[in-house]
């Protein structure tokens, strides 16, 4: 029996390649906040959500797992990224399974959810693995430009995939489980139809003056302007504003501590949420001093960003932020329902965050990698040479 499950369990793995291939040929849907909406309404059945992801998920990772193939050999044979490959396989397979299941028998559609509670546990950490396959990388192949461009542009893609995969299951299984979300009863699954940007922002920037406190035994002021008359609201994953929200707070606030640490008094915080006809744009003001425009670009780097997490010993402490993917990873969220995530800085000054989210429901659809001949040309980007001067700090000579 033990070998016969043994034979079973290879020769699915041995199909996954062809699977890969079949799933990777299809372009994956994106959704609209309607459409979200829609599996969570009550005209709509677990079924219809079943019979669409058992065939979305499949679509979705394949076309993800063909890029993962695409990376540079000494990147993609570390253990880190062998490790996440190997879980993309296992939670394809499970998916796999159901198939040729019967969508009308409610036990199948019981051993999905859980099946799908399994798969998302299953991948919790592949942001601080793939983080550690690169730090690995780093420390083999340091400042290689071509390749951290390859990192920069994979794992926006990679990350984005994620964010949607986790999405669609967040919403399956918070809406079939058969219960109702007891904190918030008007939420569907993971949004909220009304969610009400400045409550997200006092809950955000409490949290992170929370965490300043500790570090820093002080922290900055918020001043809250909302325009418009009143309240603002929009369709909307409370978590992933959260999330963002959370990341621009902490960075503010180190800035502003660490710019104003012989001062008695700290400038606040100010945040301006405005509700336009298109455009839900929520700004963050800080006087921390800015930053350079040059360095701008790798507060978005991952491989800039990535760094070995600091030992903490007893005169250390961790840095309330700066370390992590913080940053990409709250523009790619912003970037997910077709918004965006700026920062506008002057040094000497301070740095405004600026928030873009789509006003409208309608307007809101996710924004997803496919992979096609385009994907695999951006991969073999150029060892060629720049068609523009390297600026020279010498004096030209010209003397004969
Ligand atoms: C800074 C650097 C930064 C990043 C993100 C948000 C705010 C700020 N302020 O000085």
């Amino acid at each position: 029996m033990k070998f016969v499950r043994f034979i079973m369990k290879n020769a699915s793995l041995a199909s996954v390649p062809k699977h890969i291939e079949h799933f990777s040929k299809f372009s994956p849907s994106p959704l609209s906040m309607k459409q979200f909406l829609d599996f969570g309404s009550i005209n709509a059945c677990e079924k219809t959500s079943f019979a669409f992801l058992r065939q979305e998920l499949p679509v979705r990772l394949s076309n993800i797992m063909k890029e993962i193939n695409l990376l540079p050999n000494r990147l993609l044979t570390t253990a880190s990224v062998q490790t996440v490959q190997s879980w993309y396989i296992q939670s394809l397979m499970e998916i796999l399974e159901f198939l040729d299941k019967n969508p009308d028998d409610f036990k199948v559609l019981g051993e999905f959810v859980d099946a799908l509670v399994t798969i998302r546990n299953r991948h919790n950490d592949v942001v601080p693995t793939m983080a550690q396959g690169i730090i690995e990388y780093k420390e083999a192949f340091p400042q290689d430009l071509v390749t951290n461009q390859n990192i920069q542009y994979f794992l926006d893609r990679f990350y984005m995939s994620r964010i949607s995969i986790r999405m669609l299951i967040n919403q399956h299984t918070l809406i079939f489980d058969g219960t109702l979300n007891p904190v918030h009863p008007n939420t569907i699954g993971s949004i909220d139809p009304q969610c009400e940007v400045g409550d997200v922002v006092q809950d955000a920037f409490h949290s992170a003056k929370m965490l300043c406190d500790q570090y820093y035994l002080r922290s900055p002021d918020l001043i809250l302007q909302e325009m418009c008359n009143g309240p603002e609201s929009i369709v909307y994953v409370p978590s992933h504003l959260y999330h963002m929200l959370f990341e621009l707070f902490k960075n503010a606030m180190r800035a502003t501590i660490e710019t104003h640490d012989k001062s008695n008094t700290l400038p606040p915080i100010q945040v301006r949420v405005s509700l336009g006809d298109e455009d839900m744009s929520i700004k963050v003001s800080d006087k921390g001093g800015g930053v350079p425009f040059r360095r701008i670009e790798n507060l978005f780097s991952y491989m800039f960003s990535t760094a070995p997490a600091p030992q903490i010993g007893e005169h250390t402490r961790p840095p309330l932020a700066g370390f992590g993917y913080g940053l990409p990873i709250s523009r790619l969220y912003a970037q997910y329902f077709q918004g965006d995530l700026q920062l506008y800085s002057m040094e000497g000054h301070g740095t405004d965050a600026v928030i873009y989210l789509k006003a409208l429901s309608t307007d809101s659809i996710e924004r997803l990698p496919v992979y096609n001949k385009t994907t695999l040309k951006n991969y073999k980007v150029s060892q060629e040479v720049d068609d523009w001067c390297i600026p020279s700090k010498e004096p030209l000579d010209l003397k004969v």
